[in-house]
């Protein structure tokens, strides 16, 4: 079994370390502009890929692994939208639990049905603990999920649902405002939420800017992840992957 990513987020979690993500879209993403995408991250020394959509609807999932790869050492992690996106080709697999919603079979179904393949699999099981808040608009996942994200104000419900998680042994906590969030996770609810926790809070939905990274990882996010502003201008990956970094350079945290 392996557990090299687990350990080297709890490590960095536990020293103050932040790191940070780019969530790449199969779907979306274009092969000519995987190569400036590739050498900026490579650059700019991001931490992980995380791979994945709401959908998946083309057949790139594999090609995009593999060109990642061939060019770069940054481990790859699937973010599936649901059990058919599975790919050997990663690093290893965010097994998430949709602990904000009361659907069954996104909270244990379709684990059962995976799991035989991810025994057999190469791949690193992360066990995570998804939360969607609302992010003002209606997400594809949230609509495909037939789930209620959890209020934005409700920083309260979103503690006790992050901390129900950890008790259950999962390891990782995603707080997700769903891709394109017209408003990021507040401040006030990062800060809530990673007081209570002990495990990695990953945080994701809508953040478009350097600062508000660095704003993010201020509250207590210990990993953050961005995809669409990336998509829409790569050059921010630079930036983006600084800004986050920079709280790891500063003497007192
Ligand atoms: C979505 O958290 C991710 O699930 C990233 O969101 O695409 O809005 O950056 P964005």
């Amino acid at each position: 079994m392996h557990t090299q990513l687990h350990q080297s987020l709890q490590k960095a979690k536990d020293q103050g370390e932040k790191r940070f993500v780019v969530l790449m879209d199969p779907d979306k993403v274009k092969l000519r502009q995987m190569d400036k995408i590739l050498d900026l991250a490579t650059r700019a020394k991001v931490d992980y890929f995380f791979i994945g959509g709401s959908l998946i609807v083309n057949n790139m999932l594999d090609q995009v692994l593999l060109r990642i790869k061939e060019s770069c050492e940054i481990p790859m992690i699937l973010f599936p939208g649901n059990s058919f996106q599975l790919s050997y080709k990663a690093d290893g697999i965010l097994f998430l639990s949709l602990i904000s919603g009361r659907n069954a079979d996104l909270l244990i179904g379709n684990h059962v049905l995976a799991a035989p393949y991810l025994r057999m699999s190469p791949l690193e099981v992360l066990p995570t603990g998804y939360m969607l808040v609302d992010g003002g608009v209606a997400t594809t996942v949230s609509y495909i999920s037939n789930t209620q994200p959890i209020p934005a104000k409700k920083d309260d419900v979103a503690l006790c649902t992050a901390i129900a998680g950890e008790m259950l042994g999962l390891k990782l906590i995603y707080m997700d405002a769903g891709s394109g969030a017209e408003n990021p996770i507040s401040t006030s609810m990062i800060e809530t939420v990673s007081s209570g926790l002990k495990i990695p809070l990953i945080v994701g939905g809508g953040i478009r800017t350097p600062e508000k990274a660095l704003e993010n990882v201020k509250a207590g996010a210990d990993v953050i992840v961005v995809g669409n502003a990336i998509e829409k201008d790569p050059e921010l990956i630079l930036e983006m992957a600084d800004a986050v970094h920079s709280y790891n350079r500063q003497e007192v945290k």
